[in-house]
């Protein structure tokens, strides 16, 4: 088989690169190891940036998420049992999120590539990608019992933390910059409407909480725990009274319960290879970098990376002119680390650390109220919040 850009993965990054180069006359092949349904249904990101919104609403993707995504102006600090809120458009020019699920952004780019008839192969396993230094580079992949090899002028590598795609730098190219965290996210889906209208980031001795939700009828909710622990250790009874404490403030207010639907456990990374990328080989979204989700920032990246890969594309595609490939990674890398910082701010603000001391716990909490409190303070959480246009 033969394509213009072979690309591996079809998360939100591979099938938004491929459904913008469609609308550019670029022809793509998108190779996901996972079933359709699989990839349809994995619970992930929540919260879209203006910046994402815009971009999808753009390229014709945007018909349901303006229908069914819930527009966010503000979130909610909750720490010393008290609640803060952050309004975003008084904070950034008028700027906001959206809550619409990633499942739900797949769903919809999957249904545009099938209709456009695109080619979309799922539980094609991408196994080597070759010939990354020549003018001819190509995807090894099994598909159907058998392997076969995909030839293509460029080939993006959308297959995530764990793909296969960055192996293919050679050995010595890639500079990784990393931390792991001391603990974990145990996050659950729950059948009972919200008990909130916005996100509660909850601070608490005990460790952080997060009140997110996927619709009027669904919540989405998250408690830090030992990067050690596992599902089996949080039954429903237990996941429901730790959300009670942790959330617990001196006003009206209480956690509505319902019955859980899905639990799951996910581990906290910073991660950046660069560059993002090598000859005719692209690295986008988790492939090149991950977040620990506290500032919602990952799909976001994604988005962010495959909006000036398919710019760059469609100029190289038009007239040969690679000055924008040349760019890209650069270009990236700039929002990539404000993301990574931004992140990793509200990570280590939000969440105590196992076994830390009484001077990093009052710093914490100081740096919380002038967040909460100062406007200067609450403008720089608004501004990375909703993403910064420029960085
Ligand atoms: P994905 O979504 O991981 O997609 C990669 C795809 O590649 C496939 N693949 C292969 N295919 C073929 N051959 C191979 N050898 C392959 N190896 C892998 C995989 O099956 C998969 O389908 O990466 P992509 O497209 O870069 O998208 C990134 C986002 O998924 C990720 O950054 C976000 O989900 C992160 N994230 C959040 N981001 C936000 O912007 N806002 C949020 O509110 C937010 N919340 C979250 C999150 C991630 C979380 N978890 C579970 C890590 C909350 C959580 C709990
Ligand atoms: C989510 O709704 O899954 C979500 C929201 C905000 C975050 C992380 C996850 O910071």
């Amino acid at each position: 088989m033969r394509t213009s850009v072979g690309i591996i993965g079809a998360g939100p990054a591979g099938l938004l690169l491929s459904h913008l180069l469609h609308t550019q006359g670029v022809d793509t092949v998108v190779l996901e190891l996972r079933d359709r349904g699989y990839v349809e249904r994995r619970q992930r990101a929540g919260i879209l940036e203006q910046a994402t919104v815009d971009v999808l609403r753009a390229s014709g993707a945007g018909e349901r998420m303006d229908r069914q995504g819930l527009p966010h102006h503000g979130v909610e600090l909750r720490f010393d049992r008290r609640s803060h809120r952050i309004d975003f458009p008084s904070l950034t020019d008028g700027r906001s999120v959206t809550v619409y699920a990633q499942t739900e952004v797949v769903k919809d780019l999957i249904a545009l590539r099938e209709a456009a008839g695109g080619t979309v192969l799922f539980e094609a396993e991408a196994l080597s990608v070759d010939g990354v230094d020549t003018a001819a580079p190509s995807i090894r992949y099994r598909h159907d019992g058998a392997e076969h090899t995909l030839d293509c002028d460029l080939v993006v590598a959308c297959d995530g933390f764990h793909g296969i795609g960055r192996r293919a730098v050679p050995e010595g190219v890639l500079t990784v910059s990393e931390r792991t965290y001391p603990f974990s996210w145990l996050g659950v889906l729950a059948d009972v409407p919200p008990s909130c209208e916005e996100l509660i980031y909850a601070h608490h001795e005990r460790g952080f909480a997060l009140h997110s939700m996927r619709s009027p009828q669904v919540s989405r909710l998250y408690l830090q725990v030992d990067p050690d622990d596992t599902v089996e250790n949080w039954p429903d009874e237990r996941i429901w009274d730790e959300l009670d404490t942790r959330f617990a403030v001196d006003a009206d207010w209480r956690l509505a319960r319902g019955p859980i639907t899905e639990k799951s456990i996910t581990p906290m990374r910073s991660f950046v290879a660069e560059p993002m990328r090598h000859g005719r080989l692209f690295l986008a979204g988790d492939a090149a970098h991950i977040v620990p989700p506290t500032g919602a920032k990952g799909l976001n990246l994604a988005v962010a990376d495959v909006t000036l890969l398919a710019r760059a594309i469609g100029r190289w595609a038009a007239d040969r002119d690679e000055s924008l490939l040349d760019a890209y990674s650069e270009t990236a890398l700039r929002r990539v680390w404000r993301a990574e910082h931004f992140s990793y701010t509200m990570t280590t603000l939000l969440h105590p650390a196992p076994g830390e001391g009484e001077f990093d716990r009052r710093l914490r909490l100081s740096h919380l109220r002038y967040l909460a409190s100062s406007p200067a303070g609450s403008a720089t959480l608004a501004e990375n919040y909703v993403g910064l246009p420029v960085v």
